[in-house]
């Protein structure tokens, strides 16, 4: 098996340290970090999301290889910083205001990332104004909210409101989730995308990137 193959194997199965080792001998080999990214760390992430998809994988499987996906990356960091290598795109992502719900945010938040774009994780309970001051500061491509309690997901509507009541909407694609979300609500409060979970999130967050 490659050290590539390796690398994706081990995060998978949620190695931290080997995922590490394997990288660390990767970039001895002398293989790229775009390489060693793309065929390795995402690949693993990627090939996990559609397992978890599937029911053949459960929310632990997904945040221990996230926590070895995220090792994985900072042992190649130096070596992307000197290969310069730029994120797909940037999410701003939180869960609303009067909400702590936050696994099923950390979740979406290690897919995008797995999937190559830079994440500013505003945290839980998180209100309008402090999506709007995180907009206008990071200029992200996408603002991701999550959102589990029925009393909370018309902060949602209410973070879409204050977007354009700020000439923001425009700007940034507004993506919706957490489990008592659906489409019609993503309808209703007019965001651009619903996902019903992690994987999904990601998939639809490369089309609007690609988009752009
Ligand atoms: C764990 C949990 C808690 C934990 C949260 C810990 C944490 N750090 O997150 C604690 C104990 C703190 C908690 C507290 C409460 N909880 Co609670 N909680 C749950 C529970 C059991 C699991 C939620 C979860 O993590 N699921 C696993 C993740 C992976 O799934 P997920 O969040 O749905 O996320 C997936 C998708 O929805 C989607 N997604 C999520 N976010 C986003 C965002 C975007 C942009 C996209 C695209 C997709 C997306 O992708 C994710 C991954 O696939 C649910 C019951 C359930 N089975 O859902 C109740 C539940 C959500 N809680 C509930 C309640 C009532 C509460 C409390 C009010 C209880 C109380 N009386 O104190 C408080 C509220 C606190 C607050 N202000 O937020 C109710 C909500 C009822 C309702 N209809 O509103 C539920 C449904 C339980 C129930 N049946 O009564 N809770």
């Amino acid at each position: 098996m490659s050290n590539l193959q390796l690398i994706s194997e081990s995060v998978q199965k949620g190695r931290a340290k080997e995922t590490v080792s394997y990288v660390s001998e990767a970039i001895k080999e002398g293989t790229s970090a775009s390489d060693i990214l793309n065929n390795g760390l995402l690949d693993g992430m990627s090939k996990l999301g559609i397992k978890f998809k599937n029911n053949e994988v459960y929310v632990p499987d997904v945040l221990v290889a996230a926590r070895a996906l995220t090792k994985g990356l900072e042992e190649l960091k130096p070596l992307m910083i000197s290969e310069d290598i730029k994120p797909i795109g940037k999410v701003v992502l939180g869960t609303v205001k009067g909400d702590l719900h936050d696994i099923g945010k950390n979740l979406v938040k290690m897919m995008l990332i797995g999937n190559g774009f830079e994440v500013i994780d505003l945290g839980v309970d998180v209100s309008a104004e402090s999506f709007v001051n995180a907009v206008k500061k990071n200029e992200p491509d996408i603002v991701a909210l999550s959102a589990l309690l029925t009393t909370t997901m018309s902060q949602q509507g209410e973070i879409v409101k204050a977007l354009t009541a700020n000439g923001l909407r425009e700007k940034v694609k507004v993506m919706v989730g957490g489990a008592p979300v659906t489409q019609a609500f993503c309808d209703e409060i007019g965001a651009d995308a619903y996902a019903a979970d992690a994987a999904t999130s990601a998939e639809i967050a490369k089309i609007f990137a690609i988009h752009k």
